[in-house]
């Protein structure tokens, strides 16, 4: 059972966040493009609910955001998260095409920015997601940055993250970032992880050791009526690690295919993300869902930080 709580925009929570929502409880949300794009079936599903529990183990509560037949979802109950996971045809929807999906009541799963506005609008500041778009690379001839960038700007939702992918041009993606005031904090690190890597090679802009001092950080931005969002990147697990020299490897050969196959737009990252499956013979499924893991974790405790 999940009730409306719009009569202007058709919008669900599921029962579980709703008597969070009623009581106060820290929440979390989650995407749901790493779910129908990101990955494949059924490693996808697998994460879906292990990230869950995660976020219960922690004394929080998850909120997968999605648009199921033209209905903004906010917390996707057992059998409509299997389903999702197993839909072929889903949109992937962005700050653009979000409302697009809602008012054609279609079926469509949010990314990083999409997600972000669907948290903002149920009140949710806390999110935690695997990677964010970026900057992609020969993006001075592609002119390819997501939209996931302009949004952290504008949307005070707090984006836990294990870093960029390394199929980003990640120098240019801190750089954008910081153009647009969005504070990149690296977790109990000193450096900027990239996604499979603990290590980019680059020096994160800045370093917190606590969820409590991230709360505190956030609560600082407010007082000071800071708005936007910000970026809390969490390198993933030594023991399940992929060092950055192997992985250079795969993405190379999965951007030449992407460049052989003229994929363009919205394609683009799926369509690598997938390349990636394939060239790592699944070996990237773990690594991925290993650090989803670890970052639903840390986003539960900042959840709990921020209500304490
Ligand atoms: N990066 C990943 N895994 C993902 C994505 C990005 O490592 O699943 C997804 C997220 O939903 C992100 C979106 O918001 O891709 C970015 O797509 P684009 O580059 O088209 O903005
Ligand atoms: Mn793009």
């Amino acid at each position: 059972m999940t009730r409306p709580v719009s009569p202007l925009l058709p919008m669900q929570y599921s029962d579980e966040v709703a008597a969070a929502k009623a009581r106060g409880a820290p929440i979390v949300a989650l995407e749901s493009t790493i779910i129908t794009h990101g990955m494949p079936y059924p490693g996808n599903l697998e994460m879906a609910r292990s990230v869950e529990r995660i976020i219960r183990e922690q004394g929080a509560v998850p909120a997968t955001i999605a648009v199921i037949d033209g209905v903004l979802h906010i917390g996707l109950d057992e059998a409509k998260l299997e389903a999702l996971a197993q839909t072929q045809g889903a949109m992937k929807l962005s700050r653009a095409d979000l409302a697009f999906a809602i008012a054609e009541r279609r079926t469509g799963a949010t990314t990083v920015a999409a997600t972000m506005i669907g948290a903002a609008r149920a009140g949710i500041t806390v999110f935690a997601t695997g990677g964010i778009g970026g900057v992609h690379r020969k993006a001075e001839e592609t002119f390819d940055i997501s939209a996931d960038l302009d949004e952290l700007s504008r949307t005070g939702v707090i984006v836990v993250c294990a870093g960029a992918k390394a199929i980003l041009d990640i120098p240019k993606t801190l750089e954008v970032l910081e153009t647009r005031g969005v504070p990149v904090v690296t977790y109990d690190s000193p450096v900027f992880p990239a996604f499979w890597s603990r290590d980019s090679g680059l020096k994160s802009p800045l370093t917190l050791n606590s969820p409590a001092a991230i709360a505190n950080f956030q609560k600082v931005r407010d007082q000071l009526g800071i708005d936007g969002g910000m970026l809390i990147a969490n390198p993933v697990p030594e023991e399940d690690e992929i060092p950055r020299d192997e992985m250079e490897i795969y993405i190379a050969r999965a951007l030449d295919n992407a460049e052989r196959d003229e994929v363009a737009g919205k394609s683009v990252t799926p369509y690598l993300l997938d390349n990636l499956f394939h060239l790592t013979d699944g070996r990237s499924l773990k690594t991925n869902i290993a650090l989803v893991e670890n970052n639903a974790r840390l986003a539960a405790e900042i959840a709990v930080a921020l209500v304490d």
